[in-house]
């Protein structure tokens, strides 16, 4: 009872006592005499009732208002979100290249002096990997000089250029890699393969690419991979034949090839302008040249290297 009173404070005891002097006054006669006791109760249980109505409201109030606000803040932070994030600047076009215009470059790298004799690889340790084996660091018969990376460096200003969609293919026959410098464009896919009846470990140690290494067993499906930012000269190893090494070059335009067993390279399709030019040897380094490119012309650019301090 005491507890009673106590929640019903001053307010509470001042209406009660109200509403015995209503009902003494009106004369009414209840079926039993009423008691200071039973108004009680009831009163009680009506505040109650009302206490929960009114709690029920209260809080759905709350609830409504609460996700009104969060909605206005959300559609307020969205639209100062894409007033602040700034829109790529919608960079200047490119002049188109106009096929009718396009020169050509080819050449014929050398090595100057005595090549090297390559030096032969013992494979004994994987009887799969059968054959002779060499090695491929300086390839130079009569003075010319194969597997120099040629690419375009300098020249072609903001052009950007398709990806082609079609693959560019690394093979590994012999336990050696076909071919030992591969030239692909970022973002194009490479097809991996395996000929050999043994399981490579293919592992490129990029500078500025994502390193990974994959195993490969014989007769596993090709192994599509591509490396996403330029990157000239990425060595390439097999973590299984510690002798396979290759290099793979990857460039942000098509202007680029690879001289082949006698030294010779050409690119095509090059807008009129003025390029660098650069060559790029595994062991020997990089040469670069200028260029000058009218409409439709074709110009030789050759390069010597010289046979390295070592
Ligand atoms: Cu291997």
């Amino acid at each position: 009872m005491s507890a009673h009173r106590d929640r019903l404070g001053h307010r509470g005891r001042a209406a009660l006592q109200r509403r015995v002097e209503a009902i003494n006054s009106a004369g009414l006669q209840p079926r039993r005499p009423l008691v200071y006791r039973d108004i009680f109760v009831q009163f009680l249980h009506e505040r109650d009732i009302m206490n929960k109505k009114s709690w029920i409201i209260y809080a759905s109030t709350l609830c409504l208002c609460g996700l009104l606000l969060l909605a206005a803040c959300n559609k307020k932070e969205n639209a100062e979100q894409s007033a602040n994030t700034p829109q790529p600047a919608a960079a200047p076009a490119a002049t188109p290249i106009d096929p009718n215009t396009v020169a050509t470059i080819n050449g014929t790298v050398k090595f100057d002096g005595t090549a090297p004799k390559p030096a032969k690889i013992d494979m004994s340790q994987d009887p799969a990997c059968k054959g002779t084996n060499e090695s491929e660091n300086i390839v130079a018969a009569n003075g010319d000089l194969a597997n120099v990376f040629v690419y375009v460096k300098d020249g072609l200003g903001n052009r950007t250029f398709d990806v082609p969609s079609t693959p560019v293919t690394l093979d590994q026959s012999g336990c050696k890699y076909h071919p030992h410098v591969l030239g692909v464009m970022a973002g194009q896919n490479i097809e991996i393969k395996n000929d050999d009846q043994t399981t490579h470990n293919i592992h490129p140690t990029p500078k500025d690419n994502r390193e990974w290494n994959e195993s490969q067993p014989p007769a596993s499906a090709p192994l599509d991979k591509s490396f996403a930012r330029e990157e000239i000269m990425l060595p390439v190893k097999c973590n299984q034949h510690p002798w396979m090494k290759m290099y793979i070059s990857v460039v942000k335009t098509p202007f680029y090839a690879v001289t082949d067993k006698d030294g010779k390279y050409e690119i095509k399709g090059l807008p009129p302008g003025d390029y660098t030019i650069a060559f790029v040897q595994e062991k020997l380094g990089e040469q670069d040249q200028k260029v000058t490119l009218a409409a439709k012309d074709t110009k030789t650019v050759d390069q010597t290297f010289k046979p390295s301090a070592e």
